[in-house]
């Protein structure tokens, strides 16, 4: 611990790593761990004073915070927790910290089964969905119109670098859908066979645009050219409140070693110290409104341009971040 910072449970500092390199992904599992994390510095601080607990509490926001700067959701379950907690008492602003954390949680997994419900509508039987990535709001969609009696099948986009297409299949396959994995290459080809696009999102701006895995929006723009609707699943926690007032959404730049391992670079350039060999790796993209047919939430389906409105409603004015006081 630095001289002034106050003391973040090793349970928070974990979290906050494991964000960090992706070991837990995926913009509403990212939210649901920050929650949860918040809860157990709660459960174990030392604090002495309410002063003391809150300065934690805030410290730990931040350092959970600073992990991943795309996903909305984050910043969006600390502000939760942290606006709502209240109590005159180290132990009232305890529990009070802690029931947040529950409430941020259960309406999380109660806001995904909304959502799926209403984004299997969209799905009829035998239709053939492509996905990118994995996203558990989509799944929710397609698992929805399982439990309803349809069958659907997939194209499954591998999503370079990471190919987190591969954990979508296997959450398919468990629920016994038939699956065609394609890489990133083959999607034009594959769109034809394709009755649906849906994707999920990291971030959703005021305008309506979609801040998804890198390689969305050239898969939307060729979805739209083929009339094949695209579909984004995104809970409202996906909405960035600050897009209302003209911030833009920082699009997380990844290490280069996803993309081209040391030995690959030496393979390349003969010389690992080359400067002149530049791997970009933007996690993400932005999708723009024209080319996406509908946001599904669990607060019903949005065009893209009308979203604005129920990020109004939800978020109102937005004011300082409360990790930062
Ligand atoms: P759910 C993921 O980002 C993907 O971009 C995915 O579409 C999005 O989060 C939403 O995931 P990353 O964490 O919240 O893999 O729908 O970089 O699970």
């Amino acid at each position: 611990m630095s001289d002034d910072r106050p003391d973040v449970a090793p349970a928070v500092e974990e979290t906050a790593e494991s964000i960090s390199a992706m070991e837990i992904r995926g913009a509403a599992t990212i939210a649901d761990a920050a929650a949860a994390a918040l809860a157990t510095q709660a459960e174990q601080s030392d604090a002495a004073t309410p002063a003391a607990f809150r300065a934690q509490l805030r410290a730990a926001a931040r350092e959970l915070y600073e992990t991943r700067p795309t996903a909305v959701s984050l910043p969006n379950a600390l502000r939760y927790v942290l606006r709502g907690m209240d109590g005159e008492t180290v132990a009232e602003l305890q529990s009070s910290a802690v029931a947040r954390a529950e409430r941020f949680r259960a309406d999380l997994e109660q806001a995904q089964d909304t959502l799926g419900e209403i984004g299997a509508n969209r799905l009829r039987d035998g239709d053939v969905v492509m996905t990118h990535c994995h996203s558990t709001d989509v799944l929710a969609c397609i698992e929805a119109a399982l439990e309803e009696g349809k069958h659907v099948e997939a194209i499954v986009k591998e999503t370079r670098p990471r190919k987190q297409g591969h954990i979508t299949a296997a959450q398919l396959r468990e629920w016994d859908v038939p699956v065609t994995l394609i890489v990133d290459n083959a999607t034009r080809r594959y769109l034809d066979d394709a009755d649906h696009v849906l994707v999920g999102a990291d971030s959703i701006a005021a305008d309506g645009s979609v801040v998804n895995k890198i390689g969305t929006s050239g898969l939307a723009v060729n979805a739209r050219e083929r009339g094949i609707p695209v579909v984004v699943a995104a809970q409202t926690i996906k909405l960035h409140p600050d897009t209302m007032t003209g911030h833009t959404v920082e699009i997380e730049m990844r290490d280069e070693t996803e993309v081209l391992s040391e030995g690959e670079r030496a393979e390349i350039t003969g010389d690992d110290a080359d400067e002149g060999l530049v791997v970009e790796n933007p996690a993400f993209d932005v999708t723009p409104p024209r080319h996406v047919d509908a946001i599904v939430t669990e607060r019903g389906q949005f065009p893209p341009e009308s979203i604005v409105t129920l990020m109004r409603e939800l978020f109102g004015e937005t004011t300082g971040e409360p990790w930062e006081s």
